[in-house]
């Protein structure tokens, strides 16, 4: 018998005991066997449509090319009975888009070739290559013909391709991933995980987005695996200059995303995915939680110590202790006796109240959720037929499969007492990877069965999108509830395309300066992955902030779409809640309070001065987060998005833009007194002194313990608002404050709409757009504008930064306007009605 060449196992080779089909000639038993497959020799190319490409071959895997744009190549390979071409992570808008493609045949390769790319497959193994038309580079080239491998014990395992990678190459994406901000030289692994406690070496997390960038020089590309079992993505771990992503199983459904610039292949992988829709405005508001607040009365002492305390303030949470034991969908009436008062109390005083569900539904047939729900037989079952029963909080729990439509219609309508009845405003989806924290594995046994849309499957299959067809549920649900509003949802586990249903945050994290330097890799992975609406628990979950890092998370998280402070220790159930967390029970019950007052003095003002920063940039973040939708633009960018040529921005990556023209240099370390930051090209004036620097420099900065260096991209027009106490009275303001960074030309834009409600859709919105022009002394500001929303606002109060003259004339619309400007300290003030078309300073 041949012997298995053993040198050093990669993660994507066989388990030893196991071998190959070709070895077992003898009476020897083994482990498992398996079989290799590939697609073999091209025999015809058949043209199905003018996009849609099948390969004949002599191989046994079957390999459909679609062009689905000039810069976006889906290869669809798969094995066995012919599959379904069916997707959870696809926006079912995205569609092939009518692209010239042509394809010819040489001796040796096949070229389909589109505006933009060239792909070519080679005519013995069916390897590709694909370059990009205009720089005549190659961007992805096979390292080895595509495989698949099956077991007799476990059918097919293994799906793999391998792409060379050039020696100059950097990987960013893959989601959540707490590891530096280049993923080169590491295997990851996609499996939906509780991860509580994580550290940076931690793999995986709790959510999957198999989708990454390679920046090779100044061509950048993305490649989407759209597979839903377990991934691994191995960038060139052993240094062989080879990149391997393989599945457990499924279909090997992969898309290649043409740059060249980065931006591009956000939003090209943003439209194929999908986009979010506009969040309420109350949600880009700071919210604060606890795991948990209880009783009702401490839920009105937090709120009304922020307003006391004129900290700004949108949302209060409760966790899971506000429910009855356990019971989603149930309220602790002990603790909570008139849900429905004290949220409208709340709601009177602008706080909106967001409470958690979780997927795992207490067995009781005392629990209408538990009875209607077996009744209809929507609990998830294992393979023997009986129903999946494990602990979670309750001793005993069952599962909805949210992957039945049925199901996820009859989970979406249990929301309506809490958010029709009661006036919850948002929930929160935790525990739904699905986590089980009793057991080593963390989640389900592989062979529980999920109606996967009617496709079928067992776990392996729809463990990674358990979470966000749970999403999915929620969001659909609460859309049919209350159609006239934007649901709020926060969920944990997810998977790509998932960022149409909920926001996220990063789990279980740690009050520590490290894992503040990961929140922020970890949201800018993220908003480049896909989700821009991410945060972090601001402080640190697990364990103390000093006063210092909670301070500055909270200055970080001003920039982080969701700013939501959480903390643990304050349970009622503190046996069970300290075992889930694997800590003393005193731990779990009794730890330092999180609020950002907490500290006091000097710390509560710092706290205060970033939240209220926070507010003033509300209009900045609401036109980011439009952009984004209109463009699939993240809102969170690494600097390297900025200049992807520059490699000193790839070295300060995690510095990043937030919006098109914010730089945020993050303070990581405590008591730093300078820190070197990098402005890449263009010049930058400092938001907060308006001193101006030229770019593609590296500048030495005093820190400061009250705020970050934040720089303004010369030429922004920034719209701000005075802070305000919550986003209900934003909506009130009858000014905005438009501040311009002078340069030679600029630009700027404004949205604003009613923060709730969809008229947005139609035409209750306005866009504002901006034009600046300086020629010689005379400054030019042109206001232009789009739909129909009328906003409370009369004026706009205009700063222009960086005037360093005497203005002597100053015109508005035509007209003269002596004296209107004052000009002190290098920044001209004036005020103008809000619908100025023209402002003229010379
Ligand atoms: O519901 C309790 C916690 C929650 O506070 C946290 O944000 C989640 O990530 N939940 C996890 C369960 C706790 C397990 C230790």
């Amino acid at each position: 018998m041949a012997k298995i060449k053993k040198t050093a196992r990669l993660p994507y080779e066989t388990e030893p005991g196991v071998v190959h089909a070709e070895n077992t000639l003898s009476t020897l038993r083994y482990d498992d066997v398996y079989h290799i497959h590939h697609v073999g020799r091209v025999k015809e190319v058949v043209r199905q449509s003018n996009y849609r490409f099948r390969f004949l071959t002599d191989g046994d895997v079957r390999l459909q090319i679609e062009v689905w744009g000039d810069n976006l190549i889906r290869f669809f390979y798969t094995y066995g009975r012919d599959v379904a071409d069916f997707s959870y992570a696809r926006d079912p808008e995205a569609q092939p888009q009518s692209a010239h493609v042509t394809c010819h045949q040489e001796a040796e390769g096949y070229f389909i070739d589109t505006a933009s790319v060239s792909v070519r497959v080679d005519m013995v193994d069916a390897a590709v290559s694909i370059s990009d038309r205009a720089s005549g580079k190659e961007i992805h080239r096979y390292a080895t013909p595509f495989y698949a491998r099956t077991t007799l014990m476990k059918g097919l395992d293994q799906m793999r391709l391998q792409v060379k990678t050039a020696a100059e190459e950097s990987f960013y994406g893959l989601g959540d991933k707490a590891w530096d901000t280049d993923l080169r030289g590491r295997c990851f692994e996609n499996w939906n995980s509780d991860s509580f406690a994580y550290g940076r070496e931690r793999d995986a997390l709790y959510r999957t987005v198999p989708f990454y960038y390679g920046l090779r020089e100044d061509h950048a590309y993305g490649i989407f695996l759209d597979n839903t079992y377990r991934t691994h993505f191995d960038f060139n771990s052993s240094g062989d200059g080879i990149t391997t992503l393989w599945s457990d199983g499924g279909q090997f459904d992969y898309y290649f995303i043409n740059g060249p610039q980065l931006d591009q292949v956000a939003s090209r992988y943003a439209r194929l995915t999908g986009l979010p829709e506009l969040p309420p405005l109350w949600a880009l508001g700071y919210h604060q939680c606890r795991w948990s607040y209880f009783p009702e009365a401490r839920v009105k002492e937090v709120a009304d110590t922020f307003r006391k305390k004129k900290i700004p303030c949108d949302a209060l949470y409760l966790d899971i202790d506000y429910m009855d034991e356990y019971r989603c969908f149930t309220w602790d009436k002990e603790h909570f006796p008139d849900p429905k008062g004290m949220i409208s109390e709340l709601k009177a005083d602008g706080f909106h109240t967001v409470v958690m569900i979780d997927p795992g539904i207490r067995v009781d047939e005392d629990y209408p959720v538990y009875v209607d729900g077996a009744s209809k037989d929507v609990f998830c079952r294992r393979s023997t037929g009986e129903q999946m029963v494990g602990p979670v909080w309750p001793p005993e729990c069952v599962w909805p499969d949210y992957t039945n439509p049925r199901v996820r219609d009859w989970w979406g309508q249990l929301y309506q007492e809490l958010y029709v009845e009661h006036g919850v405003s948002g929930f929160w989806n935790d525990m739904n990877e699905p986590a089980m924290f009793k057991v080593n594995a963390l989640t389900f046994p592989p062979d529980v069965r999920h109606d996967y849309d009617g496709l079928t499957g067992d776990h392996r299959k729809a463990h990674n999108i358990y979470g966000m067809q749970m999403a999915r549920a929620t969001h659909e649900g609460l859309r049919k509830l209350q159609p006239e509003k934007r649901p709020f949802l926060l969920a944990r586990a997810n998977f790509s395309g998932g960022q149409r249903y909920a926001s996220l945050w990063t789990g279980d994290n740690i009050a520590s300066w490290e894992h503040l330097a990961l929140a922020n890799r970890q949201c800018l992975r993220l908003a480049i992955s896909g989700y821009s609406f991410v945060g972090t628990d601001i402080g640190g979950f697990v364990d103390d902030p000093t006063p210092e890092l909670l301070t500055r998370w909270l200055q970080l998280a001003v920039f982080h779409p969701l700013m939501r402070v959480h903390s643990m220790g304050n349970n009622t159930d503190g046996a069970a809640e300290a075992e889930a967390a694997q800590v003393q029970e005193a731990e779990a019950t009794n730890r330092q309070d999180q609020e950002p007052w907490v500290h006091g003095g000097q710390h509560t003002d710092h706290n205060r001065r970033a939240i209220e920063l926070r507010y003033r940039l509300l209009p900045y973040l609401y036109t980011a987060f439009d952009r984004h939708i209109a463009t699939g633009i993240p809102v969170l960018r690494n600097l390297f998005f900025y200049d992807q040529q520059d490699p000193q921005c790839r070295k300060y990556g995690d510095q990043f833009m937030a919006g098109e023209d914010l730089l945020v240099c993050p303070v990581t370390e405590p008591n730093l007194k300078s820190l070197t930051v990098y402005l890449p090209r263009g010049r930058w004036y400092s938001f907060w002194t308006g001193k101006t620097f030229t770019g593609g420099r590296t500048l030495r900065v005093r820190i400061r313990p009250d705020r970050l260096p934040i720089f303004v991209r010369a030429g922004a027009v920034i719209p701000t608002i005075n802070a305000v106490q919550h986003t209900g009275e934003a909506t009130q303001l009858d000014s905005l404050h438009l501040t311009a960074y002078l340069d030679d030309s600029g630009s700027g834009s404004f949205y604003w709409d009613a923060g709730e409600g969809y008229g947005y859709q139609n035409d209750q919105y306005l866009r504002r757009s901006y034009v600046l022009r300086r020629e010689g002394k005379t400054i030019t500001l042109e206001q232009s504008g789009e739909g129909a929303y009328t906003s409370r606002i009369q004026r706009a109060r205009i700063r222009l930064v960086g005037f360093d003259s005497v203005p002597s004339q100053v015109e508005v619309d035509g007209e003269r306007q002596p004296g209107a400007v004052q000009v002190h300290r290098q920044t001209a003030n004036l005020v103008v009605p809000f619908d100025f078309r023209k402002i003229t300073i010379s």
